[in-house]
């Protein structure tokens, strides 16, 4: 029998919201390269790595093959360098509304959390966000071996908390990031549109929407769970 143990968050488009650093980032990247991007190129880049974002825009701009690994690196370490400038201002203001809320909910219900997030920056946002207490595990997205949508990283904070995947429900806001849940086995929440997200098991606009005693209602007559 299914009993709810760990509920595994996305950060970027969950928790908060960082596209607007990221795309300033990668805008004054882009700019100092004379290369291109906009506003629908950064909408793709949800939930992608930093090094698989750069090769997305070189793509975009036709310019796969002009910069070495080495060089690769180091560009995409200086978008880095901007993208923590813009955060430094991040703080509990920029917890999207019901996140902490949830938490303590989840707490008092003895339900552990864990952050499944392909940002590096993750602990730094979480440290700003005063939400790291709340916190049982934050994946390093860098020992996993495969990005979403590969379940990996969620796989990862089930395995590191010594949960069964069938006992964890995942929270995301990308396709890719859904994806990953699902083949973890895992009960996928999307946050966003029924139509951007189809494959989620259960779809909320906010994570300020979700009702825990609904939600585990629904999860209770899809499968035998223990409450
Ligand atoms: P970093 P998530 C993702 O966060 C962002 O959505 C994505 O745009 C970004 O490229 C990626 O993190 C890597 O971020 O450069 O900080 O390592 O949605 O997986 O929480
Ligand atoms: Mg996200």
């Amino acid at each position: 029998m299914k009993e709810i143990k760990l509920f595994i968050f996305d950060l970027d488009g969950v928790i908060t919201s960082t596209d607007r650093q990221h795309f300033l980032a990668w805008s004054q990247l882009v700019e100092k390269l004379n290369l291109a991007m906009n506003e629908e190129i950064n909408q793709s880049l949800k939930g992608i790595s930093r090094k698989e974002s750069f090769l997305k825009i070189l793509k975009y701009n036709d310019k796969e093959n002009l910069y070495s690994d080495e060089k690769i690196s180091e560009l995409i370490d200086l978008k880095n360098i901007y993208y923590k400038k813009l955060i430094e201002s991040f703080d509990k203001s920029n917890v999207f509304p019901g996140v902490v809320e949830l938490f303590e909910k989840l707490k008092d219900k003895g339900i552990k959390i864990a952050i499944a997030s392909a940002s590096q920056n993750a602990p730094r946002l979480l440290e700003r966000m005063d939400l790291m207490n709340y916190i049982d595990y934050v994946v390093n997205p860098s020992e996993v071996a495969n990005g979403k949508p590969h379940p990996d990283i969620f796989l990862r904070a089930a395995n590191e908390l010594n949960i069964k995947p069938q006992d964890c429900v995942g929270l995301e806001d990308a396709f890719a990031g859904i994806e990953a849940i699902n083949s973890a086995g895992m009960i996928s929440v999307g946050i966003g549109n029924e139509s951007e997200l189809p494959e989620a098991d259960y779809i909320y606009n906010s994570v300020e929407e979700i009702d825990l005693k609904d939600l585990f209602n629904k999860i209770k007559s899809a499968f035998p769970i223990l409450l």
